[in-house]
């Protein structure tokens, strides 16, 4: 008992301390540190030497998977895999935003449709952090295509045509970046330590 009394004191402390740490830098540097959040982070907690231990993506369940009640599931699937949620909200999506996250597709033909569709209702935006998170989430949410999506992924298991694919995942790290930036303010991420952090982070 004292000694489990002795680690959450501990853990308290050592909380303290990093977010302490975290916000003289982010004064010094000027950086917005919850972006930066897992490299900088890596540094002074991590004992890991790999990389990209603390890449974010961000992942969005579009307004069919809202109406479909699928955000509980999703979500299941990426705490399931070991990733770490550090931000979250529901929001009706205002066009002005989705023409920066879809500026790639503005000259298609689908693109006026797929606007329609993106603020039809609520959608459920987030980020998950952990090893290789990107190109992961890409392979867990499947092809963009439901069709042929396989079963396991997002859109294999929970749709059939592209335009009502569920959900969205960062194809990219530069993309990543560019798309958290775009939907959070640096405030509305948390660096925060995972009690399983040595098993799933510390490797
Ligand atoms: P992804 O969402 O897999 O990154 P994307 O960036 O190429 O795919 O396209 C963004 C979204 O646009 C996609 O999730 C669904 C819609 N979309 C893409 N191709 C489409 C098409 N041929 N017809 C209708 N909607 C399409
Ligand atoms: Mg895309």
């Amino acid at each position: 008992m004292i000694v489990l009394q002795r680690c959450i004191f501990m853990r308290i402390g050592q909380q303290f301390c990093s977010r302490n740490q975290e916000t003289t830098k982010s004064l010094v540097s000027g950086f917005p540190t919850a972006l930066l959040g897992g490299h900088r982070a890596a540094g002074l907690r991590s004992r890991s030497t790999l990389p990209n231990v603390r890449e974010r993506t961000l992942i969005a369940v579009k307004p069919d998977g809202v109406q479909r009640r699928l955000v509980g599931q999703i979500i299941q699937r990426f705490e399931q895999r070991g990733f770490k949620l550090v931000g979250l909200k529901m929001l009706q999506v205002s066009e002005d935003l989705l023409s920066q996250h879809y500026c790639e597709l503005r000259t298609k033909p689908f693109y006026p449709s797929l606007l329609l569709y993106m603020t039809s209702g609520p959608v459920v935006v987030m980020v998950w952090e952990g090893y290789n998170v990107v190109q992961t989430s890409r392979t867990m949410v499947g092809h963009t295509n439901p069709a042929e999506a396989q079963a396991g992924t997002v859109r294999g298991d929970f749709s059939f045509h592209v335009s009502r694919n569920v959900v969205h995942a960062s194809d990219s790290l530069e993309g990543a970046q560019r798309e958290i930036q775009l939907w959070f303010q640096g405030s509305e991420l948390l660096n925060w330590d995972c009690c399983d952090q040595t098993s799933t982070c510390e490797l």
